[in-house]
């Protein structure tokens, strides 16, 4: 069975939601990152940084959200998630990169900079610019979304996935989102897999 290192309101939600998505079997194994977990030497062995998501899968252990989702997708989901065409897949991709490299990592910084560094390590200065360029990020998005109901084609792919995770956790973080895109973003939370997912880590972290 696969197992997904998991911590609650992470990015590991996209992986279980990706494995909720799938219909797969899988179990959810709690890191207390908060606890110091993730700095264990068993922790150390499948992640080199110490985070989650991680995931086992036979002999298959791999980390980072993204490429994590896509051989799941490309495993076991016969075309779901991750189109077979060329084009289309390469346009997930396109997403899946403007998401984590452009629309995430001032959020992440601003994380960062606010509670998940040390405090030693926290600079308050940098927090405009991280909601600076959020808002750059968002613009560049705006430019590209009219409204669609998906990203790339007529259908749900890992790239919708994604950057409904991501939207919620700039709502998370105080954002306003554009009307059109809080819309985009309440349509997908509402996929049945997704709850499910989030319930699988939350019940993980209480075991
Ligand atoms: N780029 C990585 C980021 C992983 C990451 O930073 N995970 C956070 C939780 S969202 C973590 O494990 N933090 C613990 C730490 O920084 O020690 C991914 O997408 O998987």
């Amino acid at each position: 069975m696969i197992t997904l290192y998991s911590f609650p309101h992470s990015r590991s939600h996209r992986v279980s939601w990706t494995l909720e998505e799938l219909g797969l079997e899988y179990q959810c194994r709690h890191v207390a990152l908060d606890k110091g977990e993730g700095q264990t030497d068993a922790h150390l062995a499948r992640h080199p940084d110490g985070k989650v998501p991680v995931i086992e899968d036979g002999d298959v252990c791999l980390f980072e959200s993204a490429p994590i989702c896509r051989y799941l997708a490309d495993t076991y989901g016969d075309g779901a998630l991750l189109p077979s065409d060329p084009v289309a897949r390469a346009q997930v991709d396109q997403w899946l990169s403007f998401i984590v490299t452009e629309l995430e990592q001032p959020l992440w910084n601003q994380a960062k900079h606010t509670f998940a560094l040390p405090e030693d390590k926290r600079i308050a200065a940098v927090l405009p610019v991280c909601a600076w360029e959020f808002q750059r990020a968002l613009s560049a998005l705006e430019r590209r979304y009219n409204g669609q109901e998906y990203l790339v084609g007529n259908t749900f792919t890992l790239a919708d996935m994604f950057l409904a995770h991501t939207l919620s956790w700039a709502v998370s973080m105080k954002h306003r989102l554009p009307e059109n895109l809080q819309r985009y973003r309440e349509r997908h939370n509402q996929r049945p897999a997704m709850a499910k997912a989030a319930e699988k880590e939350k019940a993980a972290a209480s075991a």
